[in-house]
């Protein structure tokens, strides 16, 4: 019989949930920044191995100011408790334990699922430093077993995977077993766009920026014809964006062209233009367009 289910990540932002979920997966299905925010949509990332299959499901980091975060935080964590098998807490190694993994803690008790804690980050610690986060780890009082990892070698995530999947139930598997994501297509081709401008901007652009991809078409001599559209929310950002003589969204349409190229093994042709929409963020219609809960 194979096992197949859900894993939740809870963690704080910039953990590294998002690069867990790619690195088990083996393909970039969710983006990657050093910037807040770069998790807008809840992306599940699927491991499939002989008879088991792992979903792992990456949740939005928290923007809102205190009060609202914690809120939001709260509903977010028991959403994704009350759906999950499991749950994995991922701790940033580099940094202290704080109040907000605290408050994660408590809510995984709470909700009595099986849990598992990965600390990651230890490629960042020496084995002292390791060793002092992995008391102030288990000080959080969270049964379950505690695994250092790295998120970003690879060091330590083989023996948490094989962990998990112990901890599955028995069934079916729940998408089919060549899917890495459960993105649509362009959905995930945007997001490949995104993490382009996240990686090349600065202050308030990251947070403004989004990007629909329009139109998708593959040709019949296999390239991939991909038109995007990066929404801003004023002319200033958009000649930010631009950059002069067009050498910013040069940058970004080629690196996110190259991003295609190797999660999708085609060549691709990619259409980039920016435009403005005033308080897109405020948009409902827009936001159901781009599939921002
Ligand atoms: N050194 C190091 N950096 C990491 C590791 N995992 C993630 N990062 C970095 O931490 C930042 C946040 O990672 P991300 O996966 O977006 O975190 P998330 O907000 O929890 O999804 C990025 O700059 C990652 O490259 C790791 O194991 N080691
Ligand atoms: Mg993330």
């Amino acid at each position: 019989m194979s096992r197949a289910g859900f894993v939740a990540l809870a963690g704080r932002p910039n953990a590294g949930k998002s690069t867990l979920v790619n690195r088990v997966v083996g393909d970039k299905v969710a983006i990657v920044s050093d910037k807040p925010q770069t998790t807008r949509r809840e992306v599940r990332g699927i491991a499939t191995g002989g008879d088991w299959q792992l979903v792992l499901v990456d949740l939005p980091g928290m923007q809102k100011p205190r009060d609202r975060m914690t809120e939001r935080m709260q509903r977010r964590v028991e959403q994704a408790l009350s759906d999950a098998d499991a749950v994995l807490f991922v701790l940033n190694g580099e940094q202290e334990v704080g109040a907000g993994d605290r408050f994660i803690a408590r809510a995984v008790r709470k909700a009595g699922i099986p849990a598992v804690i990965a600390l990651n980050k230890v490629d960042r610690l020496s084995r002292s430093r390791t060793l002092d986060a992995l008391t102030d780890t288990a000080d959080l009082g969270l049964p379950g077993e505690i695994f250092p990892i790295s998120a970003r070698t690879g060091s330590g995530v083989a023996p948490l995977v094989d962990h998990l999947v112990e901890m599955l139930p028995e069934g079916p598997f729940l998408y089919p077993p060549e899917d890495r994501s459960d993105l649509a297509e362009h959905v995930h081709l945007a997001e490949l766009v995104r993490e382009q401008v996240l990686l090349r901007t600065r202050e308030e652009i990251p947070h403004a920026v989004d990007v629909q991809v329009v139109d998708v078409i593959e040709r019949a001599d296999g390239l991939l014809r991909v038109e995007a559209l990066a929404w801003v929310e004023s002319d200033t950002q958009k000649a930010i964006l631009i950059g002069a003589r067009g050498r910013m969204v040069k940058a970004v349409g080629m690196a996110a062209r190259k991003s295609i190229e190797a999660s999708t093994g085609r060549r691709c042709h990619l259409d980039l233009r920016v435009q403005v929409r005033r308080g897109w963020r405020g948009d409902e219609s827009l936001l159901d367009r781009l599939g921002i809960e």
